[in-house]
């Protein structure tokens, strides 16, 4: 469950644009020079991220599964039967499978993601993995409010977001998603959530420059993308991956650094870079649980229970308004 994995959808459902042109150009135009994260997740982005979290380096896709196989017993008291399970993302992940195994008797399963096409492929396999669940996809952009199918709305209902997704977020964007989620689940439902936490700095480390350098290759390729769909003239031999945590901010940021005074072209636009320049490409906040708990009750929900795992490097949070 990764923001957005289509390649330039126009107009989604809800309103929501993915204007890769036109963040692109804005991204470089300004000081320093960034480009939005959720733009990672083309097809060759996806399949990169998919490589990452198998990496014995990444941590959160490993120990998260393993909270949630270890609490299952106790997520499942969380999804009796009549209950609708809302999924932010598209529920391509191993967890998602851990859950509903979990949950038995859901009335509805309803994954929610921006990219239309890749969440119809994902609920025809559900459907054939899973051949009781009623699997009612809708294509939306979840950072915003969006309508939950009618049906819905006399059911109890969960939101699931795992993956520590949120942490993509600028905390002020990370409450506003929360506040939205509690608006688009509506009173009396359950959001179960996870978080990647602070901890020592070398994990983190290495988490974001692992050895076989696949995160290098996933950053980079957000420059062979706007090749490939944007026309750019990146030449992606003259940038290089940077990953580092940030103790202030606690998050690690991710930057591709020009190893030479350049001129790149995208879209028609031109864009000069100093050597050492860097384009910031992905924060990806580590929160404690204290700190979590206290932004979703910013958020209006209610922190009801929390799961770690015995390192306390990653927290499933379970939240109620
Ligand atoms: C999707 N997201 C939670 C990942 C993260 O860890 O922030 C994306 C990622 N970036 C580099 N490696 C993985």
């Amino acid at each position: 469950a990764i923001p957005a994995r289509s390649v330039r959808p126009a107009e989604m459902e809800g309103g929501a644009t993915f204007d890769f042109a036109a963040d692109v150009v804005a991204g470089l135009q300004a000081t320093p020079k960034r480009i939005p994260s959720k733009y990672f997740y083309d097809t060759a982005g996806s399949l990169l991220f998919e490589e990452i979290t198998q990496l014995p380096e990444y941590y959160p896709t490993r120990v998260e599964r393993g909270i949630l196989t270890e609490n299952a017993e106790a997520i499942a008291k969380l999804l009796p039967a009549g209950r609708a399970l809302i999924e932010f993302g598209n529920g391509s992940s191993a967890k998602t499978r851990i859950v509903l195994r979990a949950a038995r008797e859901l009335s509805a399963y309803v994954p929610v993601d921006i990219a239309a096409e890749f969440l119809e492929e994902q609920a025809k396999t559900l459907r054939l993995e899973f051949p009781s669940l009623n699997v009612l996809p809708v294509a939306a952009d979840f950072t915003r409010a969006f309508d939950l199918p009618a049906s819905l709305r006399t059911m109890p209902r969960v939101g699931f977001f795992p993956g520590s997704t949120i942490g993509n977020f600028d905390p002020p964007d990370a409450a506003a998603f929360l506040h939205h989620s509690g608006l688009s689940l509506g009173t009396g439902a359950v959001m179960v959530i996870g978080v990647d936490l602070v901890k020592n700095e070398a994990v983190l480390h290495a988490a974001y420059n692992d050895a076989a350098g696949v995160t290098a290759r996933f950053n980079l390729n957000l420059l062979a993308r706007i090749n490939r769909e944007l026309g750019g003239d990146f030449d992606l031999g003259s940038f290089e991956h940077r990953a580092f945590f940030d103790r202030g901010h606690s998050r690690i940021e991710m930057h591709l650094v020009s190893r030479a005074v350049q001129r790149v072209s995208v879209d028609g636009c031109s864009f000069d870079f100093a050597e050492g320049e860097t384009i910031h490409t992905e924060n990806s906040y580590k929160y404690t649980v204290e700190a979590f708990q206290a932004l979703a009750r910013e958020a209006g929900w209610r922190p009801i229970r929390v799961w770690t795992d015995s390192d306390g490097w990653f927290s499933i949070h379970v939240l109620a308004n």
